[in-house]
């Protein structure tokens, strides 16, 4: 290639305009590591937002105001071992589907000695969590600070879906994705209204194996690494964003009892640092879409864009890549084979002082949400809150 074309192929790429643009909100509003925002069905279109380091605030109506107020605030719990400050914290919160009428809701944060993950319900007094109400429905054991997801959903089904990561550093070094002996590397699916288990939640009579012979009773699905970003669409599809290793990003739609490959496949490929072979019987389901790394580097599920403000994305999977910054609307036709899938906002990047270093990306998604008028909301890892728009 003559060095001139080269180099016009180069600026091309480096210049592409967004066809997106975000725009800051609650900028007054201190949201250091925001990770979801949810807002119940009870009428009052209140938006709770969950801080990884263990507080939930309700956003005030006016997007430019300042006066949040504090629902819970579990930052006096050290949910984070000293080196678990990335991924460890609270990484769930979802609201019980009668909380209008029960006050439910449910949260899904680290604890340290031993490490684990709690599942547990709490009540809402109003504008205020009542902490002393806390009931730990489930406790699973970690081995690592990351690597744990830790997303939790109501489905249409009423039942709470939990995604678990393999909690290997790398590699699944424990082959704990494919293993339905531990609740780890999995969607697991329980239900709060129940207290048949524990004294604390039941199994959905339809799980895969709700015998609890041979395999944990709470698993959904499996073979999944470390899933980030679970939404169910109008249809009841669940799609679920699951964090790549070394080559692929995977989006998946995920159904009872299916097996997405980890650690015997990574993305659509077969994983190379795995060479045995995965049992004859075994199907594995390839993701519906899957991005390599030269594209991102890291995947953060999002939702399917149901508001009225950007018409063309109407019934797009909106989703990102939380290391480059990127934005993505993704179309599907019912089978689940892409129609398309168009980048529509690149982050801007700062360089660092250090030529050496890798400039920083000053948008790095941590979630798609919509807000009460279902407009997109993207959480940033920064610490703030950006609309989508044109
Ligand atoms: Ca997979």
């Amino acid at each position: 290639m003559r060095p001139l074309l080269c180099l016009a192929l180069i600026s091309s790429a480096a210049f592409a305009a967004d066809t997106h643009k975000l725009t800051r909100v609650y900028e007054k509003v201190a949201t250091e590591r925001p990770v979801v925002l949810v807002i119940p069905d009870d009428g009052t279109q209140r938006q709770f937002l969950a801080l990884q380091r263990g507080k939930v605030l309700i956003l005030p109506k006016d997007e430019q105001a300042a006066d949040a107020k504090t629902f819970l605030d579990l930052t006096p719990r050290d949910m984070e071992a000293k080196d678990g400050l990335f991924e460890e914290g609270l990484n769930g919160l979802a609201f019980h589907p009668k909380f209008k009428d029960n006050g439910l809701f449910y949260l899904c944060y680290t604890q340290q000695k031993p490490k684990r993950l709690v599942i547990s319900e709490m009540k809402a007094d109003g504008d205020k969590a009542d902490e002393k109400t806390e009931r730990v429905l489930l406790e699973i054991p970690l081995i690592n600070w990351n690597h744990h997801g830790g997303n939790i959903i109501f489905g249409p089904d009423g039942f709470l879906y939990i995604g678990v990561g393999d909690t290997s550093k790398r590699n699944d070094e424990q082959r704990m994705a494919q293993l339905n002996a531990v609740l780890v590397g999995k969607i697991l699916r329980i239900d709060v209204n129940s207290r048949e288990y524990h004294n604390a939640y039941g199994i959905p009579a339809d799980n895969p194996f709700a015998s609890g012979v041979n395999a944990q009773p709470q698993v959904y699905a499996y073979g999944i690494r470390n899933p980030w970003g679970m939404h169910f669409d109008a249809k009841g599809r669940l799609w679920v964003a699951d964090v790549g290793q070394d080559i692929y990003e995977e989006i998946n739609w995920v159904t009872n009892g299916g097996n997405y490959g980890w650690s015997f496949r990574e993305g659509p490929q077969q994983f190379p640092l795995r060479t045995d072979a995965p049992p004859a019987d075994v199907k594995l389901i390839d993701p519906v879409h899957a991005y390599t790394h030269a594209d991102g580097l890291s995947v953060t599920g999002g939702i399917v864009y149901t508001g009225k403000a950007l018409p063309g994305l109407q019934g797009a999977y909106i989703y990102g890549d939380f290391v480059l910054g990127k934005i993505w609307a993704l179309k599907t036709d019912d089978s689940g084979k892409v129609t398309s899938n168009d980048l529509i906002y690149t982050s801007p990047q700062a360089p660092a002082a250090d030529p050496k270093k890798k400039p920083a990306i000053l948008v790095k998604p941590t979630a798609f949400c919509a807000n009460a008028d279902g407009e997109l909301l993207v959480l940033d890892w920064n610490g703030a809150i950006h609309k989508l728009g044109k």
